[in-house]
């Protein structure tokens, strides 16, 4: 066959694969196939040279057209695919916004963490420091640093859980403020939440349940700065009508000590029939007082120097008495009934 006619035979074989091409990767295909390095036009440009001198300048000019004609077929071609093939992308990523949505069930805090939350807010804004330690403690934090010898009654079986010689579940967070003390200088300002333990089980007392204490050591602090702090912590917490009075109190760690008692922010003291305060008009807070110079002492602190005031509060309780819950227990079941109420 005359090399002009196969030039032709191939053209026309090519523009039909082209035209019957449903994809890029076909169409790539088929380029390779024509226009590629061992393509059969490719075989006859590369043979022109051997032509008789009377075919080649036809021969070129032929075999030079069909090959432009088919790259350009393809290009058109792949510029109509390519748009099929974003329509048919865009199809199927529609999205239906008329569909209903999927509900995410919304969680919320435990009433005893949103006391816990307001608590350290409000210090932290003074500009204590938030300290949280082990709740498996050494004999030695927990009881002996805070005043309390071997053989006191609060280290008994009745109050403690054991867990292993010279080892015992936190009953307070204050062996917090023992690490702390023992880990820096004066001035400490700083506030100690967490769980705590002690072999209880009532109504109002759980094993596990929480604290909040607080700790301030710097020259000059007197029992004045203790009841302004609480008094704006009170606020903070209960709103900003409360008031706050201090009653004589005996705690292990503090001298003098004192407990707080906030105005009923119910009835505010209004009405004797009252449910949260029964009538008293006042409600039971917190515990606070002086640090005792012997505890100041026995992490090196200079008593002459320094004095330091503590608190010490349970915002299970807390959460009781603003929330109105009868029964402690009920923090610690985990009923999502009981915990969507707030
Ligand atoms: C150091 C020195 C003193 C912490 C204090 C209280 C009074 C107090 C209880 C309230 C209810 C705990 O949650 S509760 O059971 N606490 O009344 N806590 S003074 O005094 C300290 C602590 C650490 C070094």
């Amino acid at each position: 066959m005359a090399v002009s006619a196969r030039i032709e035979e191939l053209k026309s074989e090519a523009l039909a694969a082209v035209a019957a091409s449903d994809s890029t990767a076909a169409l790539e295909d088929l380029r390779v196939r024509y226009l590629g390095r061992s393509a059969e036009l490719t075989e006859i440009k590369k043979s022109i040279g051997s032509l008789p001198a009377e075919e080649r300048k036809e021969v070129g000019r032929s075999a030079n057209l069909a090959s432009r004609e088919i790259e350009e077929t393809i290009e058109e071609q792949r510029a109509g695919i390519a748009l099929a093939e974003r329509e048919e992308r865009l199809r199927a990523e529609a999205v239906d916004v008329t569909l209903p949505g999927v509900a995410f069930p919304k969680g919320n805090l435990h009433p005893s963490q949103r006391i816990i939350d307001d608590v350290v807010d409000f210090f932290v804004g003074l500009g204590y420091r938030v300290a949280e330690g082990p709740e498996v403690e050494t004999d030695y934090y927990n009881f002996t640093a805070l005043g309390i010898p071997p053989g006191h009654p609060a280290r008994t079986m009745q109050d403690t859980f054991f867990v292993d010689e010279g080892l015992v579940l936190r009953t307070q967070t204050s062996p917090m403020q023992i690490r702390t003390m023992l880990s820096q200088e004066p001035p400490v300002y700083v506030v100690c939440p967490g769980r705590t333990y002690r072999r209880d089980s009532d109504p109002t007392h759980t094993p596990m349940f929480h604290q909040i204490e607080g700790l301030a050591v710097d020259r000059g602090l007197t029992l004045g700065h203790l009841k302004g702090t609480l008094a704006a912590m009170a606020r903070h917490v209960f709103g900003e009508d409360v008031k706050i009075r201090l009653r004589p109190s005996y705690f292990q760690f503090t001298e003098p000590s004192v407990e707080l008692d906030v105005s009923c922010f119910i009835c505010g003291g209004d009405d004797p029939g009252c449910k949260v305060c029964k009538g008293a008009g006042w409600l039971e807070m917190l515990g606070a007082g002086m640090v005792d110079p012997g505890v100041l002492e026995e992490v090196g602190y200079d008593p002459e120097e320094y004095t330091g005031y503590a608190f010490g509060m349970g915002p299970d309780r807390m959460a009781m008495v603003k929330y109105g819950i009868p029964d402690l227990r009920l923090f610690f079941e985990g009923d999502l009934r009981f915990l969507r109420q707030f």
